[in-house]
């Protein structure tokens, strides 16, 4: 059973743990729109399938699906992968999914976020996006999840927790008029740590160059461990990405969390820069009102758009020349876990990384409640 709460998650003591922490499992959703895939959306469909096959091998794996692709997806996925029919508007589970809240006896409950495509008319990336704001309620019904539905925009790629009190966000995606245009910085901080049992954010200032969900921060930068965040970097300051990064370092550097701690800043060299080929380009069908994919067009290639899976991390790969010292930091940052690399140009294209097309349901656990926890 799932029912629909009125209430807030913090008042009834829940709040969103971190990523490293152990999850049941994951969400993913099939890629199928011909206006954002190339090639009849089978390349992407193939990375798609060997993200989920990466991921399944440290924890469970459940895909929606699309009734006129399942047959499709059931051949190329391992049969351990659960396939569910679900519709969506495309494949972007972090975005149009729960964001799983847990409390302190280990039950585990979901916000559902308002979803506008990254904008609605107002920079969007296509219409309609019903289906996408329906999806986080079929997850909550299918994982038998109570659900807090919230009475605004927002999208899980567009918040990290640490899950000791503290949020990571950025000002070009949340204060962005295309989100929430009756709210200003005071009142989003206020929800913020209503919705996600948070009492500290950490406003970071654009994302990466050319993001096209107005900088998501899970492209940017991420929270490892508490008190330990990934950058992506580039040490050229003649890329418009140097200036991007710099402030998120400057930023990071003079913030304390929720616990007062200091952060300890792991830099990942950007890809790249990337951008498109004429063929990449030519493969994407032009429909009126969806994102255009002209060729040459920088695309925001990021390391840090990674997932973390238990016992893993399942990162792109999206550059020869870069991808090797990309893994040898991950190694270096997470080395309880095994670092595993998934070709992702393909998920790149598309608009965004594994991480944009995961989202993660936290195990069941007894837990320290950051709620209760006062900065020392
Ligand atoms: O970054 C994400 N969390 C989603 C990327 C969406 C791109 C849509 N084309």
């Amino acid at each position: 059973m799932s029912r629909t709460l009125n209430t807030t998650p913090a008042i009834d003591g829940f709040w969103m743990p971190g990523e490293f922490e152990p999850h049941a499992g994951t969400w993913m959703l099939w890629p199928e729109r011909l206006d954002n895939w190339r090639a009849g959306a089978q390349p992407a469909q193939r990375a798609f399938a060997a993200v989920a096959t990466a991921i399944a091998s440290f924890e469970p794996v459940t895909v929606g699906v699309s009734a006129a692709q399942f047959g499709y997806a059931r051949a190329a996925l391992p049969e351990a992968i659960r396939l569910v029919e679900l519709s969506s508007n495309d494949a972007w589970m972090r975005d149009v999914g729960p964001t799983c809240l847990v409390n302190a006896r280990g039950e585990v409950r979901g916000a559902d976020w308002q979803f506008n495509a990254w904008g609605g008319f107002d920079g969007g990336l296509y219409f309609p996006w019903d289906q996408d704001d329906l999806v986080a309620r079929k997850v909550l019904e299918i994982e038998s999840c109570d659900r807090y539905r919230a009475p605004f925009v927002l999208e899980g790629g567009a918040i990290h927790s640490d899950g000791q009190g503290t949020l990571l966000v950025t000002e070009q995606c949340l204060l962005n008029p295309n989100r929430n245009p009756g709210l200003d910085r005071q009142q989003l901080e206020q929800l913020l740590c209503e919705w996600l049992g948070a009492r500290t954010v950490v406003w970071l200032g654009q994302g990466v160059i050319n993001d096209e969900t107005d900088g998501h921060v899970d492209n940017l930068a991420c929270f490892a461990r508490p008190g330990h965040v990934c950058l992506t970097w580039t040490d050229n300051r003649r890329d418009p990405q140097y200036a991007v990064s710099a402030d998120a370092l400057q930023r990071l550097q003079s913030a304390r969390d929720a616990q007062g701690r200091r952060f300890t800043v792991h830099k990942l060299v950007q890809p790249g820069p990337l951008r498109s080929t004429v063929a990449e380009a030519a493969g994407v069908l032009q429909a009126h009102g969806s994102q255009a994919r002209p060729a040459g067009h920088r695309l925001a290639g990021s390391y840090v758009n990674f997932y973390l899976a238990n016992g893993g991390v399942v990162m792109p790969l999206l550059d020869a020349r870069r991808d090797a010292a990309a893994m040898a930091v991950l190694q270096r940052v997470f080395p309880d876990r095994q670092v595993v690399g998934v070709p992702a140009r393909e998920i790149l294209l598309g608009g965004g990384n594994i991480h944009c097309i995961t989202q993660q349901v936290p195990a069941s656990l007894r837990r320290a409640s950051p709620l209760r926890r006062r900065r020392g």
